[in-house]
């Protein structure tokens, strides 16, 4: 590498440095591991008093530790899964990201071809935007940092490592071990599921802090993208964790059929996310590619109610060009077409929503009272005392 790349990489890694700790002082967060042990960062609350969110002050209904002490859920389901991977502190992974990053340029740079920056054709899905993309998008080097940052902040925040869920994905539930699912309550398994899915979501807004450019965003937009994305970004990390062989899905240290969750009363919810996640795993997405696909899913410019559409704009065609780079790269550019529609997703996330409503009905109080703070936030609307 000359001493001039080297410089470039240097100030490119500081400048990097440099916005997350301007962003950590501003927003008075320190990052902390997604554990319930230990809070993460002080996420966004909405003041019930004034109605507006406050951004990662005090304990928040977002705190993870605040959301798993308000889980009745057992611990030992939640917390004590041997798969859950607890991420790296972010001094580690910066020092690892500068460390790989620094090698991937040695390669890169010597092979760079202008490709990056050539037109890009127009995609049916995951709102690739058609227009030509100028050079002035994303430098080389900011692509780097950036397919770095994205690929670190998935592995660091995935919950569970690809290679040991592949190990256990043969591992099915006995028929009596199904037959005790089926005769749970209702709103027994409402709470568990809820439990799951709350704490898989404390990852997923671990994984949006890490992306590089998410903190920088208003609050506003910070929480119109998570409360828009989070559900969509399970249902990609769903995924990873389903075998779609024979269409179980990992759940409480086995994998799970369809009719495990029967008990839910809302088969026809599930299917459709079981459907999704076999479409996704027949294309076998990599670690890299899931990572991208949910860093663009999450930076979704065509949120309604974003304040700053444009640096979302920006941000996404950044993942894009990233995106389309590493894709080229790996020669898999064909599954662009092959991914669902992201109507899809959001068709999912609004079934998950009337089905919550029902339950809501059915069982008045029990969401409100029972369900953790995160996913009410994200979910419910706060019941109207007046
Ligand atoms: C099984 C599950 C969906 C998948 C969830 C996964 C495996 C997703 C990837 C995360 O990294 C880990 C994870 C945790 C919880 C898993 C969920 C628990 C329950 C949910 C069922 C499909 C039921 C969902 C029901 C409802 C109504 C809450 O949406």
């Amino acid at each position: 590498m000359s001493k001039k790349q080297h410089d470039i990489i240097q100030a490119e890694v500081q400048k990097l440095r440099l916005r997350e700790q301007r962003t950590e002082v501003s927003c008075g967060l320190q990052r902390t591991e997604p554990s319930a042990e230990q809070p993460t960062s002080n996420p966004p609350q909405r003041s019930s008093h004034t109605g507006q969110h406050s951004l990662w002050t005090g304990h928040s209904r977002w705190d993870s530790s605040y959301s798993a002490r308000s889980c009745s859920v057992p611990r030992m389901q939640l917390q004590k899964d041997p798969l859950v991977l607890h991420p790296n502190p972010p001094e580690k992974s910066e020092a690892l990201l500068r460390k790989s990053f620094l090698r991937e340029q040695q390669l890169h740079l010597e092979h760079a071809r202008p490709t990056v920056f050539q037109a890009m054709e127009p995609y049916c899905n995951l709102s690739f935007s058609s227009c030509l993309l100028p050079e002035s998008v994303i430098s080389a080097t900011e692509l780097e940092l950036l397919t770095q940052n994205v690929v670190l902040a998935h592995q660091e925040t995935c919950q569970f490592r690809q290679e040991n869920l592949h190990v256990l994905r043969w591992e099915t539930f006995s028929t009596p071990e199904m037959q005790s699912f089926h005769h749970k309550p209702m709103d027994q398994m409402w709470e568990r599921c809820v439990c799951h899915v709350t704490d898989a979501i404390q990852y997923i807004v671990e994984f949006a802090k890490r992306l590089s450019g998410f903190m920088d965003l208003n609050p506003n937009d910070q929480i119109v993208l998570l409360k828009a994305g989070a559900m969509e970004l399970l249902l990609l990390r769903m995924s990873r964790a389903f075998n779609c062989y024979n269409s179980t899905v990992y759940f409480e240290g086995k994998y799970a059929q369809l009719e495990l969750f029967h008990s839910l009363g809302c088969i026809d919810l599930i299917s459709a996310m079981f459907d999704f996640c076999h479409i996704l795993g027949v294309l076998n997405l990599s670690e890299h590619e899931i990572a991208f696909y949910s860093a663009m899913t999450l930076l979704d410019p065509c949120r309604p109610w974003l304040q700053d559409k444009q640096k979302v704009e920006t941000l996404h065609r950044k993942l894009q060009v990233a995106f389309r780079h590493l894709l080229r790269r790996t020669h898999r550019e064909g599954i662009i077409s092959k991914l669902p529609h992201k109507e899809r997703l959001s068709a999912i996330c609004q079934l998950h929503l009337e089905k919550l409503n029902v339950f809501q009905q059915m069982y008045p109080g029990i969401a409100w009272e029972r369900f953790p703070p995160l996913y009410k936030e994200l979910f419910i609307s706060e019941p109207d005392n007046s």
